[in-house]
């Protein structure tokens, strides 16, 4: 009796590592606190967004796999900017991720949240190469109202498929597996509200400290910023 792996699932490890070495070249390109300041480019490019606190900064570096490629910030709150990182080869960039501000965090000032609501519908509504966006959302919190909101400023997108979203249920090494699929369930059922015909709407579980889902948001990640080439090859 031999060990052997089948040729599916081979072929699945094979493409797992390989989205992890692509995500893996991630570099820092800039930062801009507004939508005007950041580059005009037709690379792809992913948003990561969240609540402060929601695992944002923890999620990417663990993607990248990368100490502080996004700096896990000891002030929550005061990241304002937008900051992009490059993928790809060197000379060849394919995609951009963006890391936008956190949100939620309970000492910010009224003016504060309405600057952090303005930069935020401005670039999700308006930034043209936004090809996707991942949502953290704690796991032990579910959707909150502001997560709500900011799904609101995205929705017409998402709704032709124009951008696609990607939920992580942050954190989930602290639920059991019943919490587990309770969280699972009631996001699920908020974003068949999101979800069209032409929508590619989906969550997953997410532990950077279990490491578990990391290769399977690796793979929906390059998977989103690829298909277009991968289809012209074909
Ligand atoms: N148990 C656990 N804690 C996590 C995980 N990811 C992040 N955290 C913790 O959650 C807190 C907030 O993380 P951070 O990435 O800075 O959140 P951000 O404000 O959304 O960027 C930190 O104390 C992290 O160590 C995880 O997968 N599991
Ligand atoms: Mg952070």
């Amino acid at each position: 009796m031999t060990n052997e792996i089948p040729e599916a699932d081979l072929a699945q490890a094979f493409t797992e590592k390989q989205a992890l070495a692509w995500t893996h070249t991630a570099r820092f390109l800039t930062t801009a606190s507004q939508l005007v300041h950041l580059p005009a480019t037709e690379l792809p490019e992913i948003a990561f967004v969240g609540r402060s606190n929601a695992g944002k900064s923890t999620a990417i570096n663990t993607l990248a796999q990368q100490k502080r490629l996004a700096f896990a910030s000891k002030t929550p709150g005061r990241t304002q900017h937008i900051n992009l990182f490059e993928l790809g080869p060197k000379d060849a960039a394919d995609a951009l991720f963006a890391d936008l501000p956190g949100y939620g965090y309970a000492a910010v000032n009224k003016s504060a949240k309405l600057r952090w609501q303005k930069v935020m519908a401005d670039y999700l509504e308006v930034r043209r190469s936004l090809s996707g966006v991942v949502l953290m959302v704690d796991s032990r919190l579910g959707l909150t109202d502001l997560d709500k909101q900011l799904l609101e400023f995205v929705a017409a997108r998402v709704a032709t498929g124009e951008i696609k979203l990607l939920v992580l249920l942050t954190k989930s090494d602290k639920l059991n597996r019943k919490e587990a699929d309770a969280a699972l369930r009631s996001t699920t059922e908020f974003l068949a509200g999101l979800t069209t015909e032409t929508s590619d709407v989906a969550v997953t579980l997410f532990s950077a400290l279990k490491k578990s889902g990391v290769g399977d948001v690796a793979l929906a990640l390059h998977e989103w910023t690829h298909a277009a080439a991968a289809a012209a090859e074909a």
